[in-house]
């Protein structure tokens, strides 16, 4: 075996001969012989490899416990090992994402205080839902009141589907008060827990409710701060300035596929899968995504189900929801366009504008 100094060793892999000792120190490479009166270290040419794959996986910020483990295994194994811990990386930061975005959130709320603006600001809203076409049931469930607005859509069929949308709005009902802007995010995240227990205790209760859950979009105000809580795919729209923006992003298999770049976004609505949710309230574990907004007189949303968004095109939402004025007409218009559409779901949807107070606030 030809053996190699540590000058030579470091110059061929590109690496010092301080990060050489320090591999050395850590015990993620070794020399092969170290030389016992000078303690000059040498090197065995095959270590070139290992030496620079130890380098790499450094710089992936990769445990020393597992670069000692990995940098020894077949190149095949290393590379299945290595995608193992890229993917518990990645959803490691997907929840550490959330919870920044909540804490910014949060915090902002914290700090708000805006007691000019309590009471200043009121919502006038139009709820509606449609069976649709093809349904047995309305699995769907909505809620519109002064401070509080929901969508819901259930899923497990056996009616499993309408006891979970419905009991999720029955536990954000009591939200429907005066919750303080700093807490708005708190009490969103607080209720979407407390449902998601209650739905495990219910399916425990009584096994033929495996498999039920529920998406939700909801919105609370408090002064002119907006909370929004998240999960599953019903949406939630602000239509500010002319313009239309989707602010909540769906849970779905095909948005992640098209986030990597995996599927363009008109593949998304052919997709086989593009009805699979990989978040919904059911028991389980889930990340629901919660936003603080400011609320401005003038703005519109649009809460909706599936039902709405999979049918119509945003562009003629966005048309309904730019001229049509009154809030229960441009419900009901959405609600036929979705039916034109050939209704195949459930469909319901709440138009809610943001008015200042001077105007009568209709409910
Ligand atoms: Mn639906």
């Amino acid at each position: 075996m030809e053996l190699m100094t540590s000058g030579a060793f470091a110059r061929a892999s590109r690496l010092s001969r301080k990060a050489l000792r320090l591999y050395d120190e850590l015990g993620l490479l070794c020399p092969v012989r170290v030389d016992p009166v000078s303690q000059y270290r040498f090197y065995a040419a095959a270590q070139l490899e290992q030496a620079r794959l130890v380098a790499w996986l450094r710089r992936l910020g990769m445990p020393l416990a597992s670069i000692r483990a990995v940098s020894t295994l077949p190149p095949a194994q290393a590379a299945s090992e290595l995608a193992a811990y890229w993917a518990q990386i990645e959803a490691e930061t997907a929840a550490r994402r959330q919870l920044a975005a909540f804490l910014v959130g949060y915090l902002s709320g914290k700090d708000t205080v805006m007691p000019d603006a309590q009471g200043k600001l009121a919502v006038r809203y139009a709820a509606q839902s449609d069976i649709g076409l093809h349904r047995q049931d309305n699995e769907d469930a909505v809620y519109g009141g002064p401070r509080l607005l929901a969508v819901a859509y259930g899923m497990g069929g056996y009616s499993a589907g309408e006891v979970a949308s419905a009991f999720v709005i029955e536990v954000f009902r009591p939200l429907d008060t005066q919750v303080p802007a700093g807490e708005l995010l708190n009490a969103l995240d607080h209720a979407v827990r407390r449902a998601n227990s209650a739905l495990s205790d219910i399916v425990k209760a009584d096994p033929s409710m495996r498999g039920m859950g529920t998406t939700l979009t909801a919105l609370l105000w408090s002064g002119s701060q907006l909370g929004l809580v998240h999960i599953g795919d019903s949406r939630a729209y602000l239509i500010r300035d002319g313009e239309m923006f989707q602010i909540t992003q769906d849970h779905t298999l095909v948005q992640s596929l098209l986030d990597d770049g995996k599927i363009t976004a008109e593949e998304v609505a052919s997709h086989p899968q593009r009805f699979l949710l990989l978040q919904a309230l059911d028991g389980g574990n889930f990340e629901p995504d919660l936003q603080l907004r400011e609320a401005r007189p003038g703005d519109r949303y649009l809460l909706c189900s599936d039902g709405l968004h999979q049918v119509v095109a945003a562009d003629v939402l966005a048309r309904v929801l730019l001229t049509v004025t009154d809030p229960d007409q441009a419900a009901a218009d959405l609600i036929a366009l979705a039916i034109d559409g050939g209704g195949p779901d459930n469909v319901s949807c709440i138009v809610a504008d943001v008015v200042a107070l001077e105007e009568p606030a209709q409910v």
